[in-house]
């Protein structure tokens, strides 16, 4: 189902201090891997009843969704009403139903990329594992063969080139949250730094 967001208040949509962008700017620490269909995969592992492994053909043959949403990076730029087209992360968490214990999750992508999130939110109904962007398959540079998109976070927890997906039973910082940004991430708080973490509850 998608979320037509377009026809709220423009200033109620841009959290403080981001800046509208109708352009879609590449954020990439290191360089766009290569894809290589034949090698490729996708992995569901750690705490759950069922782990899962989709080679690329597989991966395409799941169920697909359509999600429409806003995307902010800590850089302060912003970006409205996204059209994402992919796998929908509750409909595969059903397949490989997480154990109790699991209450975090690590991203881990192709390059050595990773990042972190709190079960609950990776389990938010628009959180997206998409594969393709405002009626076009994603570009190299902004994450193709697949990538994650997490609306609510900022973008640095939205990971390209995802290649598994760990549920634990503790948190592990990713990339960017072991090297100064903040390890929740919510735009709306301005939850940028690391530092800020010390003031919170
Ligand atoms: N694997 C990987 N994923 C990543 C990044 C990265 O460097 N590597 N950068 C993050 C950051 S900081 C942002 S803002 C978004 C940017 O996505 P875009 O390049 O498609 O705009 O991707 C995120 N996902
Ligand atoms: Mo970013």
């Amino acid at each position: 189902m998608e979320k037509a967001t377009s026809n709220r208040n423009p200033a109620d949509r841009l959290p403080p201090g981001q800046t509208l962008t109708d352009k879609f700017p590449v954020l990439s620490y290191g360089p766009t891997p290569r894809f290589d269909p034949a090698r490729w995969d996708f992995r569901v592992v750690g705490l759950v009843e069922k782990e899962l492994r989709f080679n690329y053909e597989q991966f395409r043959g799941l169920p697909q969704s359509r999600q429409i949403s806003d995307f902010h990076c800590v850089t302060t730029w912003s970006r409205f009403d996204n059209l994402w087209e992919g796998v929908k992360v509750t409909d595969l968490a059903k397949m490989a139903s997480p154990l109790p214990q699991a209450r975090y999750v690590v991203i881990h992508c192709d390059g050595g990329y990773t990042t972190n999130l709190p079960i609950e939110e990776f389990l938010d109904d628009d959180v997206m594992l998409a594969h393709r962007h405002d009626g076009r398959d994603l570009e190299p540079d902004h994450g193709w063969p697949l990538r994650l998109v997490v609306p609510k976070l900022y973008a640095w927890k939205s990971a390209k080139w995802v290649r598994a997906i760990e549920f634990c039973d503790r948190d592990r910082r990713g990339f960017w949250e072991v090297r100064g940004y903040h390890n929740h991430a919510d735009p709306w708080r301005e939850e940028r730094y690391s530092f800020q973490e010390e003031s919170d509850e």
